[in-house]
């Protein structure tokens, strides 16, 4: 059932891209008003106005193609030409991308901006083509925390045992193994009935996510560990990049390079609305001592950071004034 799915979009998707002018379809598992998916349109109009009318881009909002995991796979076989996901989503398909995920790894927003917009970030974005990705831009997404529904983690040894759900990602489930927790991978669109229903006592994400997938209604309280600061990616199946003139190819890489300060723009006003909304809607934000979280994550980088290629990339990004 499944890979009819995949195969009448690749079927599609083929349909759309012989017609004159191309709709490259983008996926995204953020509602509407999510400014990851207001700045990928934003991109579509500055690529439309770019190639003279000939491409545009429809974002598909709130998981609409599928989950994460599912619409990266549809984008490596040239069935979605775009994706929208997290670093995490990539990890398990694109080493390299685990390193931007790592705990801790970030000082500041403006330590990972002069990361993500430099020569690391480029190569970070480039090294997912061999594994059938460009990698256009990264957007940010804040830093990450733990949120719990029954008991609030107000010191490191609250969160042993607890069962925490995590994106499906290897290094992810190190990461809250570490810190003592039972990790539980899944897709973010089952967060909410996982935590509603007992199924899982805690996640983590930042403000935006904790804001709009309602978890705050159900998991209310809010532990700012800011364990990771992993940010988003945007990237474009290289099978149907590979279609695609120079020229072309240049107004896509144009516009999406338009798109991330207009994104990041979007992002601090929504961080700060959705805190505003996460308070309102009775959540506690809870301040941590994060020193032992820190200091739980050296195995992680022992377990993951283990080939030259990444020990370098972590070592330059360190390297980062
Ligand atoms: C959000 C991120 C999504 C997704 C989600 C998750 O912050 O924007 O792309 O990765 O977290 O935890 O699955």
């Amino acid at each position: 059932m499944r890979c009819r799915k995949i195969w009448a979009a690749v079927a599609a998707s083929l349909v759309s891209l012989t017609a004159a002018a191309t709709e490259f379809r983008s996926s995204d598992i953020h509602p509407d008003d999510y400014p990851t998916v207001t700045a990928v349109r934003f991109m579509g109009e500055r690529l439309k106005q770019l190639s003279g009318g000939k491409h545009t881009i429809k974002v598909f909002p709130s998981g609409a193609l599928g989950g994460e995991k599912e619409t990266i796979e549809q984008a490596k076989i040239g069935a979605l030409q775009m994706v929208r996901v997290n670093v995490g989503a990539m990890n398990n398909v694109c080493p390299e991308t685990i390193v931007p995920t790592m705990p801790f790894l970030f000082r500041s927003v403006d330590h990972l901006h002069k990361v993500l917009d430099g020569p690391i970030g480029a190569d970070i974005l480039k090294a997912c083509e061999k594994q059938g990705f460009v990698g256009l831009a990264f957007y940010d997404s804040g830093a990450r925390s733990m949120f719990t529904a029954k008991r609030a983690v107000r010191s490191f040894a609250d969160m042993k045992g607890m069962k925490v759900r995590v994106q499906q990602s290897d290094l992810w489930v190190s990461m809250l193994e570490a810190m003592g927790a039972n990790a539980t991978p899944m897709p973010m669109g089952e967060v909410y009935t996982g935590l509603k229903t007992g199924l899982i006592d805690a996640a983590e994400n930042n403000y935006p996510t904790y804001e709009s997938a309602r978890a705050f209604e159900v998991a209310k309280y809010f532990t700012k560990t800011e364990h990771s600061m992993a940010p988003e990616i945007l990237l474009f199946s290289k099978r149907a990049w590979d279609r695609l003139s120079a020229e072309e190819q240049g107004w896509i890489r144009q516009a999406a390079k338009e798109s991330v300060p207009y994104m990041r723009k979007q992002w601090a006003d929504r961080e700060a609305r959705s805190l505003a909304i996460v308070k309102a809607g009775g959540a506690e934000i809870i301040e941590i001592d994060k020193a032992p979280f820190q200091a739980a994550m050296k195995p992680v980088y022992d377990k993951f950071i283990t080939d030259a290629q990444l020990k370098s990339l972590v070592k330059r990004v360190q390297e980062v004034q």
